[in-house]
């Protein structure tokens, strides 16, 4: 247990701070093994504030202490107290100048927060609460001020020194140390500051914005890595420009640099004209980083480069507004990857990633509103929630503007509170403002928890040539929450005619002269509602939900003809995919239910239509055939039968592969070319519908398909292609497979990145050999339980994407999850509690199961000095 139960904080409790800091300057020297950090504080009383203190308490945490100065004047033991969180000084005046100077030890911070270090390199990670690690502060996002940073360090370690905005002087000192001073005119919270030291390279180019001026742009990467920057630097180029022509934005300061660092708990960070990035999101070459990997890359560079406007120029007040930049920002970045690659590929993955990771959170014990309302540890609340769900409700705001009033309303955004720490309700009221549209019940979004359920029927009547829709909206119960009020939502859909076309849609009242569409967008607001469409001179099959137009889930009993009817015709691209992912659900339903059921002949008929057809949208035809996965299977159950949804699975897989090998074969061979590597749209889908139809044919087990993977393996130009055979090698039992795990890794032990999908091929395996090859890879030298990439393509892959082995009915994978969370706690709580969210859905289980897992729940509530992070997601989980 820990030494104390942790404090839960509320929003309800928020006040604004009771002092303000119009600058900190910052000298920080990095010394022999601890870095000596003197921080120098103007502030002064908050006028907006109601509070008389003059008691002023400062965050801080792991400082120690060299001396304190209020006003010039060091204070003496009596006037200030010093605890594990902070520092209070007992009598302060209206304004003054603090300064302070404490020591902490970088190379000993493993938690990754605060400033640490990634191999030779020094770094920080501030986001949320990181920098009370390196000094004393008011560290919350609504006390912004001006940062002056001088570095000081040794200059044949350190050659390179940054921090945020732009450098203002440097110079040299007779101890073979340099210094460098950064300015960063942009007032900030504490948590956007960032420090690098390091022996770089950097690769550098410019852009110049809309209104003509020159930024410069910079990608700092360890020298071995200089020769895989330049997909980033593109991206990144691509990112600027669209942001200036989708939402008016430019860049403001002179110079943007990203830091690429192998030791990182996140995917990056958007500090004030510093990021930090994982490596994973910036380093690529063809034969190191697979398609995935490009298209991650430029998300995520994108994301953290729109966090300039969308989170660093207009901030968040408190950390419960957290989804205010942060589902704002992956709804644009969402877009803006819609709009360089595959925009209907790029919403089926949203979709399936939200379905399947959001979907499963808001139903379990962990469940939290966009906005929630309290938290232990804000680390644990970087959540699917907070970003892809809320993403979603700025989509929905989208929907229910429309694209212009969108527009304007971010343009009011903007405008309104630029340079100032805002709220949730700030941003829907500019929509509101801009628009005229009424969106008080659409804040329910925000604060209401759950995944709403909208039941369906349709009625056609012949007689009046009318069709019905019926809707019934309601939001299961939540942790503390329960009568959940109905929802505002945007409800896209169409009505197919026999011939496949969509019908005019007038809805009963509307004038004859009203222009009339086929896609509609209904907005639906009460618990029941009825749409009564006219002028339908045919039975219709509705398309409903059109492109997820809200994070619902939608039933209506469909016919199965009715099914293939709408996966051939529909002409919304998702949800012909949708509708495919549920034939193939039905089909899995009924495997599990009848182990002899085959595949009716029906959908046979309509896949090798599919895939012979010459015209038929590649990336799209890819989707549509990749069976859902596991675990969403397993989320559509009522107890997870772990071991029929495996079964099953693996059934229908060679089924279709046995029916449809010709196909597959022809496939393969069609979309197999000797072509140089690029990462256009259509060379991506190539590779990933030979990928998939590789993936059915290896599920034959003949010799001639292997053989042909391993050619695939060796040939290798590009990583895509080699991983994808690795992979289905690795499941395999082929004799040659030691023989290429042990190759690969010969090839690429030198290579941080392309060693962890040695590590992820291997946990991901099928076979039933994994949970201990699992534990024999943990002894292996390159295993680093402190190297975040590496736990989570380890453990984490094997616990999260290998569901069958992860949940052997022996407990056998509970307690090799456990034992790494508790192991990994006293080194990285925030990694350690995200990995013990696996444990938390154990009530979908079987009892057997439950109770193994609650076990290993138990015994970490149980067990001394835990960590507040991991403390939060075990006690919460059990409940
Ligand atoms: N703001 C970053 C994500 C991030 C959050 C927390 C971190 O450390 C605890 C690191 C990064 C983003 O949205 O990209
Ligand atoms: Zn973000």
């Amino acid at each position: 247990m820990l030494r104390e139960n942790p404090r839960t904080i509320y929003l309800k409790d928020y006040q604004p701070p009771e002092f303000l800091i119009d600058q900190i300057r910052l000298h920080i020297t990095l010394e022999h093994d601890a870095a000596r950090v003197l921080a120098n504080l103007s502030m002064r009383k908050n006028p907006a504030s109601v509070s008389t203190t003059t008691t002023l308490r400062l965050d801080g945490e792991d400082l120690e202490p060299v001396y304190i100065k209020l006003d010039g004047v060091e204070l003496q033991v009596g006037e200030y107290a010093i605890d594990r969180e902070s520092l209070t000084i007992h009598q302060v005046p209206d304004q003054f100048e603090l300064e302070t100077e404490v020591l902490i030890y970088p190379a000993r911070n493993t938690a990754l927060e605060g400033l640490y270090k990634s191999g030779d390199m020094y770094c920080s990670q501030c986001e949320a609460e990181g920098f009370r690690k390196i000094t004393w502060y008011l560290d919350r996002p609504d006390v912004m001020s001006v940062f002056t940073t001088t570095i000081v360090a040794a200059k044949a370690k350190y050659p390179v020194l940054l921090s945020n905005g732009n450098p203002i002087e440097s110079g040299e000192l007779d101890d073979g140390n340099h210094w460098v001073t950064w300015e960063d005119p942009f007032s900030k919270p504490a948590y956007l500051f960032a420090l690098v030291a390091g022996d770089l390279l950097d690769i550098r180019d410019s852009y110049t914005t809309a209104s003509g001026r020159e930024v410069d742009l910079r990608i700092y990467v360890e020298p071995e890595n200089i020769d895989k920057c330049d997909h980033a630097m593109q991206s990144l180029k691509h990112a600027m420009l669209w942001d200036e022509q989708n939402y008016g934005r430019e860049y403001d300061l002179d110079m943007f640099m990203i830091v690429a660092v192998n030791d990182f708990n996140m995917g990056a960070m958007e500090n004030k004209g510093l990021n930090i990035f994982n490596s994973k999101y910036v380093l690529a070459r063809p034969d190191t980083a697979t398609d995935r990997d490009f298209q991650g890359i430029e998300g995520v560079i994108a994301h953290e480069y729109f966090h300039n406007w969308t989170g660093n120029r207009i901030t968040c007040r408190d950390w419960f507004q957290l989804s205010l930049k942060e589902g704002l920002t992956v709804f644009r970045d969402q877009e803006f990857s819609a709009d360089m690659g595959s925009c209907g590929v790029k919403r089926i993955e949203d979709v399936r990633m939200l379905r399947s990771h959001q979907f499963a959170e808001d139903a379990g014990p962990m469940a939290h509103p966009v906005r929630p309302d309290s938290y232990m540890e804000i680390n644990n609340f970087y959540t699917v929630t907070v970003y892809e769900k809320g993403a979603e409700v700025v989509r929905m705001q989208h929907h229910l503007l429309g694209p212009d009033n969108y527009r304007k309303g971010t343009d009011l955004y903007f405008e309104r509170y630029d340079g100032q720490a805002v709220t949730t309700d700030d941003f829907v009221k500019c929509m509101e403002d801009a628009s005229g549209k009424d969106l008080g019940q659409f804040r329910l979004w925000y604060s209401q928890a759950g995944t709403p359920k909208l039941n369906c029927s349709g009625a056609y009547s012949m007689v009046d040539k009318s069709y019905t829709l019926t809707i019934e909206q309601s939001c299961p119960d939540t942790p503390g929450q329960t009568n959940k009020q109905p929802l505002h939502i945007p409800f896209a859909i169409g009505l197919l005619a026999a011939d496949g076309t969509d019908l005019p849609l007038r809805l009963e009242g509307e004038s004859a002269a009203t222009t009339i569409s086929t896609n509609r967008m209904l907005e639906l607001k009460s618990a029941k509602q009825q749409f009564r469409f006219i002028d339908i001179m045919e039975q219709p099959v509705p398309s409903l939900l059109r492109c997820f137009s809200a994070p619902v889930k939608v039933k209506f009993d469909y016919r199965d003809d009715e099914l293939m009817f709408l996966m051939a015709h529909d002409s919304d691209g998702f949800n012909r995919w949708d509708t495919a992912q549920r034939v193939s659900q039905g089909m899995l339903i009924n495997l599990i239910n009848d182990p002899d059921y085959s595949v009716p002949e029906r959908y046979l008929h309509a896949c090798r239509m599919a895939l012979n057809d010459v015209a038929s949208d590649k990336a799209l035809l890819a989707e549509i055939l990749t069976l859902p996965s596991e675990s969403y299977l397993g989320d559509q159950m009522e107890v997870v039968d772990v071991d029929a949804i495996h079964r099953s699975r693996e059934s229908l897989k060679s089924q279709l592969a046995q029916e449809l090998k010709h196909d597959f074969i022809k496939i393969y061979q069609v979309n197999s070319g000797d072509e140089t590597y690029d990462v256009s749209q259509l060379s991506i889908a190539k590779r990933s519908l030979r990928n998939l139809a590789l993936s059915y044919l290896m599920q034959l087990d003949d010799a001639e398909t292997t053989e042909l993977c391993i050619k695939q393996y060796n040939a290798g130009n590009n990583m895509t292609d080699v991983i994808a055979a690795l992979g289905l090698i690795a499941d395999s039992d082929t004799l040659e497979r030691e023989g290429l795990l042990q190759d690969f890794y010969t090839r690429w032990q030198h290579d941080q990145l392309v060693l962890d999908k040695w590590f992820a091929v291997q946990a991901s395996s099928k076979r039933s050999d994994t949970l201990v090859k699992v534990k024999q890879l943990m002894q292996h030298p390159e295993f680093n339980i402190r190297n975040p990439n590496r736990v989570r393509s380890l453990i984490g892959v094997f616990c999260s994407a290998n569901q069958a082995n992860f949940h052997a009915i022996d407990g056998s994978g509970y307690a090799l999850l456990s034992e790494t969370v508790l192991q990994l706690d006293s080194i990285n709580p925030q990694i350690a509690a995200r990995m013990l969210r696996l444990l938390s859905r154990w009530r979908r289980f079987d009892e057997t199961r439950q109770q193994l897992m609650q076990q290993q729940l138990q015994k970490i509530v149980g067990t001394d000095g835990i960590s507040k992070d991991v403390y939060e997601v075990a006690t919460k989980s059990l409940v």
